[in-house]
Parts: structure tokens; C-alpha cells; sequence
């Protein structure tokens, strides 16, 4: 056990009273496994958090960390370059959708979601059409932690306390999930295409001249794995055309590989006009984001006198040598190891086992795209989310790592399991939902 005095460190989103009188401290990680402060090993079934697909401490990227920080550490962000952002970015592109010609880093998910909000205002000014401010989301998004991204997401408990300081001009369309229509779907629910005529009601209340972007995850994540219908994105594509708004997907969660593709656009057939990226950028080793943009919307924002800064935005860190270094790495592991095949190979293997829970007590519904899975709990009565929380502890308890939002457990097992390793994963969660009441 560990003699660290515990109590400095405010932990996010945690229950940091609770973690400190019973705490899960983990100490290092290699390949599929955690070991703990005690010397347990632990099966991670969340690939950290989302992030690390390609398994924990992959050489290859420590080998490229390690050289990098020794070679050029830091680099100045601003009017000065160094080669391996460069190089990122253009292999970032390099597997992008076609349109997609340009990277601004950020340094995480939650950054890349302000920056891409921000993008869109200026984008619109630019083009003479000052209006357009107002900003769109969907309920149960989750676009990170920051005020711009924290008012166009739609998870309660994240906005509740800080509901009068949101920003202006954001408006939301419902989310896509009906449980009495679409339970059990596997992949791409068949109900539910006619969600996406939610944005032409913000459209008539609004007026299209006032609306800058629409913002979505192609499958929500934190939310408890929310599969868009067959034909939905498509549908918010058209209505977006139609009416000058731009479409920006978060792919925070299902960019490098999660839904068997570079980028979840690609995997489900439809192109929006500005990406949002982290987590498996970097496989999770350093902090980075970015946003990718087409070159349309480029060349918009860019039209001003070439001597001119043409976005008054950008972070220190953006384009971390050490962060751009574990990308490049991270990038050449998916081509290497030809991640994103090797995710559509398993990810059948993966839906009939999660499937299998299907039976099991409290289970009201389970969903699944590419590594995504979601297991819907009923709520005990009086305390939301106890039954998920207890679940997560009794996987942890028999060493298995997996994550609940409230009473929703959230899988999202490593790009390369085995067959044995996701049967452990789902029985492990099987014996905890038969084990608590
Ligand atoms: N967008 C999406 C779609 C995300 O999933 C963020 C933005 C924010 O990224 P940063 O790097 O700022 O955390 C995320 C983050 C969960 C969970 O339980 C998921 C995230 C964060 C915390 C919890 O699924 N994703």
C-alpha cells in the first residue's frame, strides 16, 4: 500500500473523499495490464480512457518520447516551427478525409473542441456573414470541460452548477437514444433517422442566418455509447448544406481506430467540415489535440493581408515537439500493425460476447459500434448510478478495469485483444451484475 499523503491532489472527475479512504493507485502499466501500488495486476478493459488503443508503454512510442526529449524538449509556438509538428500534421492528413487539407494542435480534447467553436464564428465573419454565432450541440454530448465546449455538450451533471454562465446562442437538438425503440440494437440502430429533423426546428426558431456550426460526436462516448441511427448523420450533413451550417464532428473518442477507421467520418460515409481529435493522437503517452479543417474553410478564414495573423488563437504547448514525436509514432504503429483492419476483425467477436449480457439482472440495454460497447443498468431506486459504481468496483476488485457513467458501463477494450482477454472482460462484468442487487 501506498504511504503518499493523498490529500493535496483534487482528483477530476472523481469522488475524491470516497477514492481517498479506499484509493486505486495504480503504479505502472505494460501491454493489456495495469499493476497497482499493491503489485496487482489489472486487466484494463477501457484502454486508459479511450486513449490508449494500442496497448500501455508500446516501444516504439517510448523509444520515439524518449529521443525527442532529449533532442528538442520545447520549441517557441508562435512564428516559430519545428519539423516534427510539421510531419504530424501532414500525416494526420495524409489519412484524413480528402477535403480535409489542414491541423491547428491543441492539447486536449476539451481545447480542440473551443478551438473548432471558435473556427466556425470566424470562419463566418470572415466570409462577411457576422451573424452567424449562434451554436449548436445535441443532448448527452460531451465536448469536454471548457465553457464552449461545456455549452453546446448536453450531460447534465457537467452543466447543472453552471447553468448561468454558459455561454450565449447555444441551442441543442435531442440526443438519438430511445430505449423502447432501439434496446439491443446491434451496430447502427435501424430506428431513429428522423432524429436528425430536430436541426431544421432549431432552424425555424433561429433562422439559418444566425447558426455558425453544429456540433456532434459521430458515436457518443461519454454518454454511455449513443449509436447514431442508419442514415442519421447523413440527414444532419444535408439539413447542414441546406442551410450554410457547418458540421463539426467530435472525434475525440472515434478518430484513430476505435470504430475501425482513421476517422469515424470515413467509417460511417459522411464528411463534416471540421474534426476534433485527441486521445488516440498520442495513444495516450503525451497530452494532444488537434483540429482539422477543410480547405474551404481554411481559405475562408484566411483571407486577409498575408502579414496578418489570421486566427487570434493558439495555446504554449500547441505542437509539443514531445506530444508531435509520440504522434508520429502513434501514427506509424497503426500503419505497422494495421490497427484499424485488425478492429474490424474483432469488433464482431467483441458485439456477440457483449451481447451475451443481454439476460443478465438490471441489463436494459446493450450497444456497440467498432470497440465501443455500452451496458445499460436499470436505476435503483433512490440512488442513480449506485449499481453502476458498485459494478465498476467489483471488476476492479477482481482486476478488471472497466468505467460506468452513472448506470451505464462503458467498454472500450485495446485495438489488438485476444479472443481470451474479451471473454474476461465480459465475464468479469457478468459475476458483478449477478453479484449485486
Ligand atoms: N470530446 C469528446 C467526444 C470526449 O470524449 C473530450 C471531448 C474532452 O477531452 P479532454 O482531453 O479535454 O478530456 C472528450 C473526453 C468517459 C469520459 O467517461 C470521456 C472523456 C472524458 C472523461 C470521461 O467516457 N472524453
Amino acid at each position: 500500500m501506498t504511504t503518499t499523503n493523498l490529500e493535496p491532489y483534487w482528483m477530476p472527475f472523481t469522488a475524491n473523499r470516497a477514492f481517498k479512504k479506499a484509493p486505486r493507485v495504480l503504479h505502472s502499466a505494460q501491454g493489456h495490464y495495469y499493476t497497482d501500488a499493491d503489485g496487482r495486476t489489472l486487466l484494463d478493459g477501457f484502454s486508459g480512457l479511450w486513449t490508449t488503443g494500442l496497448g500501455h508503454c508500446h516501444p516504439k512510442i517510448v523509444a520515439a518520447v524518449q529521443a525527442q526529449v532529449a533532442t528538442l524538449d520545447y520549441a517557441m509556438a508562435f512564428q516559430m516551427g519545428h519539423n516534427k509538428a510539421f510531419e504530424l500534421a501532414e500525416r494526420i492528413i495524409a489519412i484524413a478525409p480528402p477535403e480535409f487539407t489542414r491541423v491547428f494542435f491543441t492539447n486536449s480534447g476539451s481545447e480542440a473542441a473551443d478551438t473548432a467553436l471558435k473556427m466556425s464564428i470566424a470562419y463566418h465573419r470572415a466570409r462577411g456573414e457576422g451573424n452567424r454565432t449562434r451554436l449548436i450541440g445535441r443532448e448527452r454530448g460531451y465536448h469536454g470541460v471548457n465553457f464552449g465546449g461545456m455549452s453546446v455538450g448536453g450531460m447534465t451533471a457537467n452543466r447543472k452548477v453552471f447553468s448561468p454562465v454558459m455561454i450565449p446562442g447555444v441551442d441543442h437538438i435531442r440526443h438519438t437514444h430511445s430505449l423502447g425503440d432501439m434496446a439491443f440494437s446491434k451496430g447502427q440502430p435501424t430506428w431513429g433517422t428522423h432524429l436528425a429533423d430536430d436541426l431544421e426546428r432549431l432552424v425555424t426558431l433561429h433562422d439559418a442566418s444566425n447558426i455558425a456550426a453544429l456540433i456532434v460526436e459521430p458515436v457518443a462516448g461519454s454518454a454511455g455509447v449513443l449509436v447514431p441511427p442508419v442514415g442519421y448523420l447523413d440527414r444532419l450533413r444535408e439539413t447542414c448544406d441546406k442551410h450554410g451550417i457547418l458540421l463539426i464532428f467530435d472525434e475525440v473518442i472515434t478518430a484513430f481506430g476505435r470504430i475501425g477507421a482513421a476517422f469515424g467520418a470515413q467509417r460511417l460515409g459522411v464528411t463534416p467540415d471540421i474534426i476534433t481529435v485527441a486521445k488516440g493522437l498520442t495513444n495516450g503517452v503525451i497530452p494532444m489535440g488537434a483540429v482539422l479543417v477543410k480547405e474551404s474553410v481554411y481559405q475562408a478564414l484566411t483571407n486577409c493581408p498575408e502579414n496578418l495573423i489570421e486566427l487570434f488563437h493558439g495555446y504554449t504547448y500547441s505542437g509539443h515537439p514531445v506530444a508531435a514525436a509520440a504522434g508520429l509514432a502513434t501514427l506509424q504503429c497503426y500503419d505497422d500493425e494495421a490497427t484499424f483492419v485488425q478492429v474490424r476483425n474483432i469488433e464482431g467477436v467483441f458485439e456477440t460476447l457483449l451481447h451475451e449480457l443481454k439476460a443478465e439482472p438490471h441489463v436494459v440495454d446493450i450497444r456497440n459500434f467498432g470497440l465501443m460497447g455500452g451496458i445499460e443498468l436499470t436505476s435503483r431506486v433512490g440512488s442513480a448510478g449506485a449499481r453502476g459504481t458498485e459494478a465498476y468496483l467489483r471488476c476492479f476488485a477482481e482486476g478488471v478495469v472497466i468505467r460506468n457513467t452513472g448506470d451505464i458501463i462503458a467498454l472500450s477494450p485495446f485495438f489488438n485483444s485476444t479472443e481470451d482477454e474479451l471473454i474476461r472482460i465480459i465475464d468479469t462484468v457478468r459475476r458483478a451484475l449477478r453479484a449485486i442487487d
